[in-house]
C-alpha cells in the first residue's frame, strides 16, 4: 500500500483539497502533465468537418493543445477546479452563466490565490490558452463528458466553471489512494440518454457526437463576429448563450449554490425588458454590465439578437 509506505503522498493531496475548499472550489482533481493522445482524431475531425465556425484560434497551436509541457515549461501535473454558478435560468433569453462578474478574471484571481496560499510553482489558466480543460477535468476525476460536451459533475451537475492551473509539482507526489478512488467513482458516460439531443434548438449536437458551433446559439449570439440572420436562436428564444442542452440534462443539479459573484446581476438583469435592451445606451450598458460577459459581444451584437431571436 502506498500510503503505508510514504504517507507524505497523502498529505500533499489533501493539503492542496483543502486550500481549494478553503477558496470556495467545488472540486479538485489532478492528473499527470502529459500528451492528451486520445484526444487527437477527436480534435482533428472536429477541425476538419469546420465544427470549430469562425472561431480559428482553435485551429492554431495544436501541439500545445495537445500536450501541456509544450505550453507550459516543466509542467508535471494538471491541476483541475471547479467553481459553481447555480442561478438558475427561465429561459429568459440570456444564458445563466452571464448572471455575474466575467468567469475568467474572478477565477483566475482565485487561482492565484491558491499558488500564493499553497506555495507551489504552477501557471494558472482559464479559458484564454490553448488548453483542452473539459478533457483535463476528466483525467483529473471531476466528471465525464456528456453528450452536450458538457463536463458533468455526478456531484455538481453542469453548471461550474473551469480552472486549471499546469505545476511543475511531480504528479506522482499527489497521486494517492484518496485521488484515485475518486477517479475510479466517475461514470463512463450518459448511456442511452439522448435529451440534450432532443432539446437542442438548432440541431448543433452532431450524429458524431460532436458541437458543430456553426449551428449552436450560444456561438452565434456570443462568439460569431456576423450580425445575424433570421437563423440565429432556432426559435428558442435566447439572444445571449443558451442553456437548452444543460437544462435538459437530469445530472443538472439545482440545489447547487453558486459564488455570489456569478449571480449578483441577476435580478438586474432579468428586470430589463426587450425593449429597453434596444434603448439602451453604449454608456449605460458600460456602467451596468461592463463586467458582466454580456460585455463580449457588445450591445450592438446583442441588439441585433434581439430583433433576431
Ligand atoms: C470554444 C468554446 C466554446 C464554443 C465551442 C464549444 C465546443 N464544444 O467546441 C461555444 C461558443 C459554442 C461555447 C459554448 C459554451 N461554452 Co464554451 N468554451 C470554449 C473553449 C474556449 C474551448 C473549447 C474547445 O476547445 N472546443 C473544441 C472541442 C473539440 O473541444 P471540447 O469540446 O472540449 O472536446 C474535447 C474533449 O472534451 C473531448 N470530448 C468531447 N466530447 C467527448 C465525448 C466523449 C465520449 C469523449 C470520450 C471525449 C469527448 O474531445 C475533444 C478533444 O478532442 C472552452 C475553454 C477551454 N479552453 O477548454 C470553453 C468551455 C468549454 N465553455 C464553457 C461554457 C460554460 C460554455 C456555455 C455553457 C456558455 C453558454 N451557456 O452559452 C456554452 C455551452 C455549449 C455546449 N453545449 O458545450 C465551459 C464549460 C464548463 C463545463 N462544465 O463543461 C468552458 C470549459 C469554459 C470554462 N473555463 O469554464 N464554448
Ligand atoms: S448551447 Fe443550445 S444551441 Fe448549443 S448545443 Fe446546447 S442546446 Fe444546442
Ligand atoms: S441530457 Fe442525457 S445524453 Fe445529454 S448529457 Fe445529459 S445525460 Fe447525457
Amino acid at each position: 500500500m502506498i500510503h503505508k509506505s510514504n504517507p507524505f503522498l497523502w498529505r500533499v493531496y489533501n493539503f492542496l483539497l483543502n486550500i481549494s475548499r478553503k477558496l470556495g472550489f467545488a472540486d479538485f482533481g489532478v492528473a499527470k502533465a502529459e500528451p492528451l493522445t486520445d484526444c487527437i482524431p477527436r480534435y482533428e475531425h472536429y477541425i476538419s468537418q469546420g465544427y470549430n465556425a469562425g472561431m480559428s484560434y482553435l485551429e492554431r497551436n495544436f501541439d500545445k493543445r495537445m500536450d501541456p509541457c509544450k505550453l507550459y515549461e516543466g509542467a508535471k501535473s494538471v491541476l483541475v477546479f471547479l467553481a459553481p454558478y447555480s442561478a438558475q435560468n427561465p429561459e429568459n433569453g440570456i444564458a445563466s452563466f452571464a448572471y455575474g462578474l466575467d468567469y475568467h478574471k474572478v477565477l483566475k484571481d482565485r487561482l492565484y490565490q491558491f499558488l500564493a496560499e499553497s506555495g507551489i510553482e504552477g501557471r494558472p489558466f482559464v479559458d484564454s490558452a490553448p488548453i483542452v480543460e473539459r478533457q483535463w477535468a476528466v483525467r483529473a476525476g471531476l466528471g465525464l463528458i456528456g453528450k452536450n460536451q458538457f463536463l458533468i459533475s455526478p456531484e455538481l451537475g453542469l453548471r461550474t466553471f473551469i480552472g486549471v492551473i499546469l505545476s511543475t509539482v511531480p504528479y506522482e507526489q499527489i497521486d494517492c489512494p484518496d485521488l484515485r478512488f475518486k477517479k475510479s467513482k466517475v461514470p463512463q458516460d450518459c448511456g442511452s440518454c439522448g435529451r440534450c439531443i432532443a432539446a437542442c434548438p438548432t440541431g448543433a449536437l452532431t450524429e458524431d457526437g460532436i458541437l458543430d458551433a456553426r449551428k449552436c446559439v450560444s456561438y452565434r449570439t456570443i462568439e460569431s463576429k456576423e450580425l445575424q440572420s433570421g437563423e440565429t436562436a432556432g426559435g428558442s428564444g435566447f439572444f445571449f448563450g443558451c442553456d437548452r442542452c444543460l437544462n435538459a440534462c437530469p445530472w443538472n443539479n439545482p440545489q447547487i449554490k453558486g459564488w455570489p459573484e456569478f449571480e449578483q446581476n441577476k435580478g438586474e438583469i432579468e428586470a430589463v425588458s426587450k425593449q429597453e435592451w434596444l434603448s439602451m445606451s453604449q454608456e449605460e450598458f458600460e456602467k451596468r454590465f461592463g463586467d458582466t460577459p454580456l460585455s463580449r459581444p457588445g450591445l450592438e451584437k446583442l441588439k441585433n439578437n434581439i430583433n433576431f431571436a
